[in-house]
């Protein structure tokens, strides 16, 4: 009791949250701060932060991560159409088009083919600074997608898979001089490579517990290392299909506009969002008596890591350690650095991940050319004042 009204005091004292309090502070936005810690503020937070947006939306803070998974009721949500209501009863996954044995499977059968368990985390490709909150880690329970697949028989023409969730809206099409109002489902497609390939999971449990209807109840795709919205909630139907699937989710609004020199001529791309760039984030800073640690988080594609590093001012890269309950292929990674000496001021604290293969997280501003806001790995400066 004590501890925790020691914990709510330095949440009032140290951040300026006041305003939090109009959207209610949920008793899990406590960060889990150890005996004797207490939190640095950031000083590069807007004065009023919100966490829960809208009703259709909230974010993790992730000043309060406080173990390898996120538990259900902090685990962010963001989707287009709001939270549908699938009765799991009745469910049934239909699996049609260009398969031998189209199928309806229940829950319980899709149960009975899976009981696989999978550590993955993600961010929303529009996750970025200043709170990074659009990101999160599970541990899902289900099916592998290629054992599904297989007992419906994918014919050998099939080139695209095709996941609707059970959510729609009506979207405007447009065609040349031409707009169209039309009713359509949540749709994103793989391909015959990526929906057959070992990664791919159906997930009907989070942590041990049935999905919330946040997460996508009853069913959804994850697709290990990919972003967010790879991994299609309220999952419907898997339809098959030799052509490409063309819908606004898959084709138009997740797209990232990147302008690259190349023999010295501007060239500009336009690509999906697919799988994760690497990226790390600082998520707090704590103290006790002299002694301060940063913690943060990265998110990448599933590539081996080759190191994490923190900077200090101006002061040289310094490696932080792993958290090995994070060390999953798909899970996200925490990681922590001992800052000794830190002196009474105003601080910038960065952190910087590279891969195995040599990939290193870019700066701000290697990234000048990316037009669109999507994908921002970029290395995020962080302020502390001591
Ligand atoms: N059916 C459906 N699935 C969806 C979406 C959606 O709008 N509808 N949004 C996607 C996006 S953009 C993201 S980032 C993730 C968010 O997953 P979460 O709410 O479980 O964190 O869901 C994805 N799956
Ligand atoms: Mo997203």
């Amino acid at each position: 009791m004590e501890n925790q009204s020691t914990r709510r005091d330095v949440l009032k004292g140290s951040l300026a949250l006041a305003a939090l309090g109009v959207f209610g502070i949920p008793e899990w936005a406590l960060p889990a701060l150890a005996l004797g810690e207490t939190l640095v503020p950031f000083t590069d937070l807007p004065e009023t932060i919100n966490l829960v947006p809208g009703p259709e939306r909230r974010l993790l803070d992730i000043r309060t991560i406080d173990g390898p998974f996120t538990p259900k009721d902090q685990f962010f949500t963001t989707q287009h159409y709001g939270h549908p209501v699938v009765d799991p009863t009745t469910f049934r996954l239909k699996v049609s088009g260009l398969v031998d044995r189209p199928t309806a499977l229940s829950l319980d059968e899709l149960r009975r083919m899976g009981g696989k368990e999978l550590a993955a985390g993600f961010e929303c490709s529009g996750n970025r600074r200043p709170l990074q909150g659009l990101s999160g880690n599970g541990r899902w329970t289900g099916v592998p997608l290629r054992t599904v697949l297989s007992q419906a028989g994918v014919k050998s023409q099939a080139r695209e898979f095709v996941f609707f969730g059970a959510d729609h809206g009506e979207e405007e099409v447009e065609f040349r001089q031409q707009k169209f109002k039309v009713e359509q489902q949540f749709g994103r497609s793989l391909s015959r490579e990526q929906a057959l390939s070992s990664d791919a999971f159906l997930a009907y449990a989070l942590n041990g517990e049935p999905l919330t209807r946040h997460q996508g109840s009853p069913l959804r795709l994850l697709m290990p290392g990919w972003y967010g919205v790879a991994n299609v909630k309220w999952l419907s139907e898997i339809h098959v299909q030799e052509e490409q699937y063309l819908g606004k989710f898959q084709a138009r609004w997740y797209r990232t506009l990147k302008g690259e020199m190349i023999d010295g001529e501007m060239k500009w791309k336009e690509t999906a969002v697919t799988h994760m760039q690497l990226k790390s984030f600082i998520a707090r800073v704590t103290q006790d008596g002299s002694r301060h640690k940063v913690m943060g988080v990265v998110l990448n594609d599933g590539t081996p890591l080759k190191s994490v590093e923190v900077k200090v001012d101006d002061g040289p890269w310094q490696t932080a350690t792993m958290d090995p309950a994070t060390s999953g292929k798909y899970s996200w990674k925490l990681f922590t650095y001992a800052w000794s000496g830190a002196t009474p001021g105003e601080h910038t604290l960065v952190s910087r991940v590279t891969d195995a293969k040599g990939n290193v997280q870019p700066t701000e501003q290697a990234l000048e050319n990316k037009k669109t806001f999507l994908e921002d790995n970029s290395q995020y400066p962080r302020k502390v004042k001591i």
